[in-house]
């Protein structure tokens, strides 16, 4: 039979579950650049220059091999701008006696390919991802109808699972989880090595061309454009970090300085998350440094942890919680999200540097993601749905399934503790302990009260007054709740009033969306 085999743009590797049985004289491989992907969220032109052009060329290498591909284009006559759409045209083009997908990574697509089932005349296979180590349904039954899961007794099961990291059925240095050696502040006059870039060739160069004119009024500059788009070039990109970066990876793992986003992170969500790497040979290869004797343990484990643990859990999470997952609010967040969310343009300096390094790259690091814009985000009470559309539109490497557990769930705390057993909040001395950030704002991050002081300071306490009925009772929370205990009604007051007028300003700066300013 002649089978179609429609690939969807994050599903990027030969050895995907749509291709396994690829049969390259009668099948054809389907690939589709549709409108409605592009713009379903505004995302950073970075990201959609990055999906067309590791389309395009992974595309090109399946041909090369002397397979029948089926490329639409963006700006291809007829487009129809869906998949749906591109899916009925290529059924009539080539009459395939069935048509085989692989599960999508959005819960949005796979209420489309459920459609697909339904509707299509001819039968449609949905296969199961085979790019993730933890299979849905597994994740599942270890989830149960549990409330609140935690990652680290997942992560040790993947551990044993897989062997990674195991001496038989013992963690290698008899620990599981090697964070306390971790989270150093840089050092001043620290050298970080530098970003491994990629520098565009003439596919990427078309697709940014186009990208700059067709979506000039989405968030993000392309000037910067680096990323990996090929396979090879991600395995170059992960080859450079497990030399130049993993070593120091856990060291600094945390720490945040103007100006340099990337410091000793992989760079590498990006292609994975499109197909271009796997998480498997990824863990391997940071294994393989430790056991070489290149990296120590704390690197190598804390590195595992991110993919085989975090990266595995909130995918699994995402399918065994979706859709209601999305729709709670548990501290009741209402405020907009702030315009300089976009524009940057704030005298709080951690918030304009992270903005700024994320407008630049499509990318921000794990700690300036978490403790800055996010935990901004939650202290000041944005409405969640304003903070997860952000964060989707923002960076490269965002899709829902890993975007909405580490948006909704570790930083916001709507999902009342699924997740995280207690949200993340901080004041400014965190920001000041990790970063150079503090000395360069024109706030002062010791000041606790009055128009000077760092806002993260006495916004932090508001959010313990605001949710005080919510969160008091939480036993990882009883520390700062005794000690907000002790503060007497006039200090209290005095939060109210600071964070109120500070918060006030912030609405009153309410502008639109962005536009082709940005
Ligand atoms: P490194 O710091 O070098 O880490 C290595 C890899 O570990 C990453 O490539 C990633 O695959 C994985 N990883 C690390 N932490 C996580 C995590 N919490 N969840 C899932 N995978 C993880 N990651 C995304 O891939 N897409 C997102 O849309 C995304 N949104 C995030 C939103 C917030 C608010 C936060 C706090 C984190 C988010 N992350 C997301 C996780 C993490 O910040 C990024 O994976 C990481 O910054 C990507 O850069 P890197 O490849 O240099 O990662
Ligand atoms: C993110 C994205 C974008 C911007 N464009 C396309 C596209 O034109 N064609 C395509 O197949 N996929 C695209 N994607 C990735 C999809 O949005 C992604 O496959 C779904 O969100 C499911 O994870
Ligand atoms: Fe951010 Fe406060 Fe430090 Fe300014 S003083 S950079 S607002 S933490």
């Amino acid at each position: 039979p002649r089978i179609l085999r429609f690939l969807l743009g994050d599903q990027l590797h030969r050895r995907i579950a749509t291709l396994t049985d690829l049969d390259a004289e009668r099948d054809v491989v389907l690939l589709v650049e549709v409108e409605a992907e592009a713009t379903y969220v505004r995302h950073h032109k970075q990201k959609i220059a990055f999906l067309f052009s590791a389309m395009r060329h992974f595309a090109a290498e399946l041909a090369a091999e002397g397979i029948a591909v089926d490329y639409v284009r963006i700006d291809a006559p007829g487009n129809s701008g869906s998949f749906t759409g591109e899916l009925e045209r290529a059924l009539a083009r080539h009459a395939p006696d069935r048509v085989v997908v692989t599960e999508p990574g959005e819960w949005r697509v796979w209420e489309m390919m459920r459609g697909w089932r339904a509707d299509l005349p001819v039968p449609l296979e949905i296969r199961p991802d085979n790019r993730f180590l933890c299979p849905r349904a597994d994740f599942a039954a270890w989830a149960g109808d549990r409330r609140a899961l935690r990652m680290e007794t997942f992560y040790r099961g993947m551990r044993r699972r897989t062997g990674f990291l195991m001496e038989g059925a013992e963690p290698v240095g008899g620990q599981w989880n090697f964070d306390h050696d971790n989270r150093k502040r840089l050092p001043k006059g620290h050298a970080v090595p530098p970003r491994r870039g990629f520098e565009p060739d003439a596919t990427t160069r078309a697709v940014l061309d186009l990208v700059a004119i067709r979506y000039a009024d989405h968030f993000g500059d392309l000037d910067g454009f680096a990323w990996p788009v090929t396979r090879a070039d991600a395995l170059a990109a992960l080859a450079h970090f497990i030399e130049a970066c993993l070593p120091s990876f856990g060291d600094y793992q945390d720490a945040m300085k103007a100006g340099e986003p990337f410091l000793y992170h992989a760079m590498i969500a990006p292609a994975l998350n499109a197909g271009l790497l796997t998480a498997e040979e990824v863990c391997a290869a940071a294994e393989r440094a430790f056991r070489d004797g290149a990296a120590p343990l704390n690197a190598a484990e804390g590195f595992i942890r991110q993919i085989l643990g975090w990266r595995e859990y909130v995918r699994g999470l995402y399918w065994a919680r979706m859709p209601d997952y999305a729709r709670t609010n548990a501290l009741e967040a209402v405020r907009d999200l702030p315009w300089f969310y976009w524009s940057g343009e704030t005298a709080m300096n951690c918030l304009a540097q992270c903005v700024g390094d994320t407008r630049a790259q499509a990318y921000a690091h794990h700690i300036q993601r978490l403790m800055v814009t996010g935990n901004f985000a939650l202290i000041a009470g944005i409405d969640p749905a304003q903070v997860e559309e952000w964060y989707l539109v923002v960076y490269a490497d965002a899709y829902e399934w890993v975007e909405l557990p580490n948006v909704h769930g570790m930083v916001l705390w709507a999902d009342g503790g699924v997740m995280g057993s207690k949200p993340y909040a901080a004041s400014g001395a965190y920001i000041d302990r990790m970063s150079d950030y503090c000395g360069a704002c024109a706030y002062d991050v010791k000041a606790k009260a009055g128009p000077t002081a760092c806002p993260f300071n006495y916004l932090y306490w508001n959010f313990l007054i605001e949710n005080e009925a919510r969160l008091a009772g939480n036993p990882r929370m009883a520390m700062p709740y005794r000690t907000l205990a002790r503060m007497g009604d006039r200090r209290r007051a005095e939060i109210r009033a600071d964070a109120g007028r500070f918060l006030d300003g912030l609405s009153a700066a309410k502008q639109d969306p962005p536009d082709g300013q940005l």
